[in-house]
């Protein structure tokens, strides 16, 4: 009996631990506002170091590591770990960081949320030893209410799980069966290098319990007037609040009340002073909620008054058309990896302005929001991607709806994140999505199917549901089915003319590229953006006569791809592959685990092609 007894407890202990191990998967909606400092919120940045521990073997739930890690390394957060130590370039396993915090006594009364930045790619979080929540995706944020677990007398301890594992039904895809003599090293089904870990920055942030929890702001514009759109959500008992805008010395306020949680105000502005590339003028808008008597919370917005349509030739801009002088990017940088590198952030920003830039490609996945802040002072334009890349499609129905899931709670995510940065123009749902029936010699298209077709609609629908007030798009693989792209607002397509196929021949290939621009535009009459055109270039080799991985070379296939666009006025954009060298994984085609399309070195030094966009791109 009392061996019963004994064992019913056991089993109940056991079961409790259990269901005490319930996480919750992360709320898009607490990523809607970004932490804000007033006299009516609080933050706490946790970047520095923390502890760290590799788990290979997967024995770190078991051991019960959220109770405390010990035998440690330091790790900056953000960063990633591949190249903080030298023995754990390629490990994209189990890892864990631990974080051990105090929060202030003033802040008790408010609600609190843990932020993360990103954690590539799954997430599992605890706080003081007990179960937090969960997140899949590794370039978005996601925040959880902590609340009700804190210690208010002793330090907090953090404890997060993150993996990394290249799988199939991932977003983006990894881990498919090599390729033979093209396959890569870590099997990534794209062309970077998987880097892992807290790469963002984690926020410790209060609001207050009646608050201001989402704010979404559309402009139009009638002639010069424009018309400023707010839509808050709250949450609380508050009903009533007041919006302003401030701008050129002037100030537009109006009251709201709400109904259920939801308010709309509208303020008018004659005479707007736009936001455009030349002059990326913000307006400051402040949303204050009262409960009748006293203010119980405000959030300060920086917007621009600006609208963004197409025709069939264009994008337009404020009803002009915008040529977009650019490239495609990525977040890396030596050491850091992908981990937030402010002063890589400013530079870039720099260099973009240097080299007579107009707009980038937040190839291939989300990037941290600093970038958003700054391309919005910037005059910026922003086509901000998901990470859908290496997609592809087979007879396994399945996979194919995980991956479309997936890609939908990032494209939801991602507009509940960026959605009032007028910098942002196209929402991008995917990259060189492979077809079943692609052929890899790409001298024949590859035709969509009904499944492939209805998966590009379901994504362009869950764009269209969430912001109906930008473009959006899929960038299209060379010898990639027409028949996707025509669900883009701009047909985006990345070409390689002259460097994959007509190797070497830069004539060639710009006459290839030509007569494709001419055959799509009469096919499908909407505006053409090339999303990625150019060359290897290794730093400093240099022929009289162009000759691939040149910097001549680069530079020659670089111009005669625009010289081509020029003739064409349906042409609304071109994009270099890439701003910088970047690392990618070991493979035949990438020498020194790198690609070296950037047109700047991966420490940012301009190769000779740099130099030819910018006597080309800043004098216009
Ligand atoms: C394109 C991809 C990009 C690659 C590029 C390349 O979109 O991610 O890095 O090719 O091969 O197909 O350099």
């Amino acid at each position: 009996m009392k061996k019963l007894i004994v064992l019913t407890l056991v089993f109940t202990i056991g079961c409790i631990e259990m269901q005490a191990q319930n996480f919750k998967p992360a709320d898009t909606k607490d990523i809607a506002l970004f932490p804000q400092q007033n006299g009516l919120r609080n933050t706490m940045n946790l970047s520095g170091i923390w502890k760290f521990k590799v788990d290979s073997n997967g024995i770190g739930e078991k051991e019960q590591w959220y109770n405390g890690l010990s035998a440690t390394l330091p790790i900056a957060v953000p960063g990633s770990w591949n190249e903080q130590y030298d023995d754990i370039r390629d490990y994209l396993g189990l890892a864990w960081y631990e974080q051990n915090t105090f929060i202030p006594k003033s802040w008790s009364g408010q609600k609190i949320y843990l932020r993360f930045g990103s954690a590539n790619y799954a997430a599992k979080v605890w706080l003081n030893g007990k179960p937090l929540g969960i997140h899949e995706g590794g370039h978005l944020p996601f925040a959880f209410d902590i609340t009700s677990m804190i210690s208010w007398d002793a330090p907090n301890r953090i404890t997060v799980q993150v993996e990394n594992l290249l799988k199939p039904n991932r977003v983006p895809v990894g881990g498919l069966p090599p390729g033979g003599m093209f396959s890569n090293n870590p099997p990534s089904n794209f062309d970077f290098f998987p880097y892992c870990g807290l790469q963002r920055p984690v926020w410790l942030y209060t609001i207050p319990k009646n608050s201001i929890s989402d704010i979404t702001v559309k402009t139009t514009l009638q002639s010069t007037d424009g018309t400023v759109e707010i839509k808050i959500k709250k949450e609380g008992t508050a009903k009533q609040g007041k919006v302003k805008l401030e701008g050129d010395g002037k100030t537009w306020e109006t009251a709201f009340t709400s109904s259920g949680n939801e308010a709309t105000a509208i303020i008018k502005v004659p005479d707007a002073h736009v936001w455009n590339t030349d002059d990326p003028y913000l307006y400051q808008l402040t949303v204050t909620l009262t409960n009748g008597k006293e203010i119980t919370d405000k959030y300060n917005l920086d917007i621009g008054i600006r609208t963004i349509a197409v025709d069939n030739k264009h994008i337009l801009l404020n009803g002009k058309p915008i040529f977009l002088k650019g490239f495609g990017k990525h977040e890396d940088f030596p050491v850091f990896g992908k981990g937030t590198a402010y002063p890589v952030i400013v530079k870039d920003f720099g260099l973009l302005k240097w080299i007579g830039a107009n707009s980038f490609r937040t190839s291939h996945y989300p990037y941290d929001e600093e970038y958003m802040k700054m391309a919005d002072k910037a005059g910026i334009l922003i086509i901000d991607e998901i990470p859908a890349v290496g997609l592809f499609f087979d007879n396994n129905l399945q996979g194919v709806t995980e991956r479309k899931e997936m890609c939908q709670q990032q494209i939801r995510e991602l507009i509940t994140r960026d959605k009032n940065h007028p910098s942002v123009i196209m929402w991008s749902v995917a990259n060189e999505p492979i077809a079943n029936n692609a052929n890899f010699n790409l001298t024949r298209k590859a035709t969509a199917d009904s499944v492939s077709m209805n998966f590009f609609k379901d994504l362009f629908k869950t764009v269209k549901e969430n912001d109906d007030t930008r473009l959006a798009n899929m960038v299209g693989l060379q010898g990639g089915p027409d028949e996707w792209l025509n669900l883009s607002d701009v047909i985006c397509i990345n070409r390689y003319y002259g460097w994959y196929t007509f190797n070497g021949n830069i004539g060639a290939g710009a006459q290839a590229f030509e007569k494709e621009l001419d055959d799509l535009y009469a096919k499908f009459h909407k505006p053409i953006l090339v999303t990625e055109f150019g060359a290897d270039a290794y730093p400093g080799m240099h022929t009289d006569q162009p000759e691939m991985f040149t910097e001549e070379f680069q530079t020659a296939l670089i111009k005669a791809y625009l010289d081509v666009a020029a003739k064409k006025d349906f042409v609304t954009g071109m994009h270099v592959w890439a701003f910088a060298d970047f690392k990618t994984t070991q493979g035949v085609i990438r020498f020194g685990g790198m690609n070296w399309k950037g047109v700047f070195t991966r420490d940012r030094k301009p190769k000779a092609a740099a130099f030819y966009l910018r006597s080309r791109w800043a004098q216009q």
